[in-house]
């Protein structure tokens, strides 16, 4: 397991400090004493459950914000202006956690009356609307687990993640819903479908065994009371699936626990206050939309903002404007991409309501750090975690000062650091393995199916390895280096080279093909193909083309390459492992070091 650190990423970096106001008004003035008063017991007194032994997450996010503070105050601004059939003048929503209570307990008793039960994993596929929310937190209602899907995932990627699941159902759309491979599916029992236009004309599939019920029909019908289903805290909460550098995508468990995670960060790290306008603009399918879109914010009772259809400049300057938003909780792409649309536009709206920023998925480059800072007037502040963690981790905090381009400082009650191979910590301004100390709230519970997978995971005894290489500054700032394995992670979001080469290799011309990320000013990484073509097929760039584009097709926009080269042979060990390394070499015109492992 010697270190090897992915290429040469483009952060630089500095020794240039962001520096703090002696009194700032912070939810965590001192971060070493509160690292060194801090007790995660403590932090479960803030839950009800903690007194009724009666555990569901929906209870502390909803229910018990409605029957006090929350019974007025809104929880979800929704806005989309881009019209549809449905909504020909766009939508522009409010939701109290009044409103969210009534819907949500709607949704449970729809699911209810299809006979799902604790513990079953329901598939929500939809665009970022209200409904996904609430759906979401229905199936929570009812104690089932909801296995967010991303909008953009199509037919291969939604196969792989329905049957590892065994999802008895699906909430989706009547456009969405011509991805999902029904007659693949054995344990799919419901299909929730809602309708874009006219009616779903939902009807019964009787030669699948597979029911369609019409959401909104269902949900007018269904009652505005329903107690959640009382559980324990080991009890699923929600199921990821993200991606690891061999095989296909891995279903993340968490448990309702994670909850103690996701509040304590929120108030700490987000800095989330009773009074703030809170924005995380992640979508639910990935990691960042559910801890920190749903459960952090939504159990501190925060009023949030979603915003829905598609990434478009001036509609978020404008979101900030319209919600006074105040917390922002966005990603490095995102910023640069707000970056290259120039800082024209920005100076058309005011941001005034701004007062915290954080950043999350790669590393946040001076450069756009600095650039927010002066159109905002507010740094964002690094945030370091993984799916598999649930919460916040290695993080720049509110009230303290820190370097730009340092990933940040463990959150009090955690304890990550750098080690080798043996788990031994290393001295100062060394390369090693990014560790977490086992035993943080929102550890994941299992890998669903997969407990060699969830193994390798914690070879290192008392470590949680993440698969990151980093080091340490004799400040005690912990700064991320690269990935030490091929996960790519392009425009914030994580794919597996794996899946991406097992969708080339559908193509006809496509003898064999290997994938990398490949750095990127404004992505981070883009996904590259080298591809050797059958014979009969000839190097082309409308092949190029047709090939991204049928990748596109059967798994997902972000997962297509948007560079291919096509090669003679792409290069493997003996024993048929694609060696990205000498991809990665020849990517960017480097010697191949040693390829003594390599295939004759
Ligand atoms: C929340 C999320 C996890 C991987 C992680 C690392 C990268 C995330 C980062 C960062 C540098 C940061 N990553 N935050 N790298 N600086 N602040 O992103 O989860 O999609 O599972 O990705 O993302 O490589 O291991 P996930």
């Amino acid at each position: 397991m010697a270190i090897k650190t992915a290429p040469a990423s483009f952060v630089q970096k500095t020794s240039e400090w962001v520096r703090k106001p002696k009194r700032i008004d912070a939810n965590m003035p001192d971060y070493a004493k509160a690292c060194k008063n801090f007790k995660w017991k403590n932090v479960e007194k803030e839950f009800d459950w903690s007194r009724t032994k009666k555990v569901n997450i929906v209870h502390e996010m909803i229910d018990r914000h409605a029957a006090g503070i929350g019974k007025n105050r809104v929880a979800l601004y929704f806005w989309d202006p881009t019209p549809s059939a449905l909504y020909p003048k766009g939508r522009d929503e409010k939701y109290t956690f009044m409103d969210l209570k009534k819907e949500s307990s709607r949704f449970g008793g729809v699911l209810k009356k299809y006979k799902i039960k604790k513990q079953d994993r329901v598939a929500v596929f939809l665009p970022r609307t209200p409904e996904l929310y609430i759906s979401i937190l229905g199936l929570h209602r009812i104690g089932a687990i909801p296995v967010p899907l991303f909008e953009a995932f199509m037919e291969a990627a939604i196969e792989d993640r329905l049957s590892d699941s065994e999802a008895a159902a699906i909430v989706t759309t009547k456009s969405l819903l011509k991805r999902v491979p029904l007659g693949k599916l054995p344990h799919l029992k419901h299909i929730f479908i809602l309708a874009e236009g006219e009616a779903s004309q939902a009807n019964d599939e009787t030669s699948l065994n597979i029911q369609m019920h019409d959401y909104h029909q269902e949900m007018e019908q269904a009652s505005t009371q329903l107690e959640p289903i009382w559980m324990t805290v080991n009890d699923g909460l929600v199921i990821h699936y993200t991606s690891g550098s061999t095989g296909k995508s891995k279903g993340v468990l968490h448990r309702q626990y994670a909850m103690v995670g996701h509040y304590q960060t929120s108030k700490w790290v987000l800095d989330l206050r009773q009074d703030d306008v809170y924005w995380c603009t992640a979508d639910p399918g990935w990691v960042t939309g559910t801890s920190y879109g749903i459960y952090g914010p939504w159990t501190l009772g925060i009023s949030s903002v979603v915003l829905g259809g598609r990434f478009q400049p001036e509609r978020w300057y404008q979101a900030i404007e319209k919600y006074q938003v105040s917390v922002w909780y966005s990603a490095p792409t995102a910023f640069r991409m707000l970056m290259s649309h120039g800082e024209a536009s920005t100076k058309k709206y005011s941001f005034k309501s701004l007062r915290h920023i954080c950043s999350v998925g790669e590393p946040l480059n001076p450069e756009a750090l600095r650039w927010v800072r002066k159109v905002t007037g507010v740094a964002p502040h690094e945030t370091w975690w993984m799916t598999e963690t649930g919460m916040q981790i290695i993080c720049n905090y509110r009230s303290g000062d820190f370097k730009i381009g340092a990933t940040g400082k463990p959150f009090p009650g955690t304890y990550a650091s750098v080690v080798d191979d043996a788990g031994k910590e290393l001295p100062p301004n060394t390369l090693g393995h990014l560790v977490v100390r086992t035993g943080w709230p929102s550890m994941m519970k299992e890998i669903w199916k997969n407990k060699p997978k969830f193994d390798e995971y914690f070879r290192i005894k008392g470590w949680y390895l993440s698969g990151d290489t980093a080091y340490k500054d004799k400040d005690g700032f912990i700064w991320f280096a690269g990935r030490e394995d091929d996960v790519i992670k392009t425009a914030g979001e994580r794919v597996g080279p794996f899946e991406v080469e097992s969708a080339l290799v559908q193509h006809p011309a496509v003898a064999e093909a290997g994938v990398i990320g490949k750095p990127d000013k404004l992505r981070g990484h883009i996904i590259k193909a080298f591809i050797s073509l059958r014979s009969g097929f000839g190097a082309s760039d409308n092949l190029k083309k047709e090939i991204s584009e049928f990748v596109r097709k059967n798994l997902a926009a972000h997962a297509a390459p948007r560079e291919i080269e096509f090669c003679e042979r792409v290069p493997k060990t003996r024993s048929g492992k694609i060696m990205r390394r000498v991809l990665r070499a020849w990517d960017q015109g480097l010697p191949v070091g040693d390829i003594s492992t390599m295939e004759e």
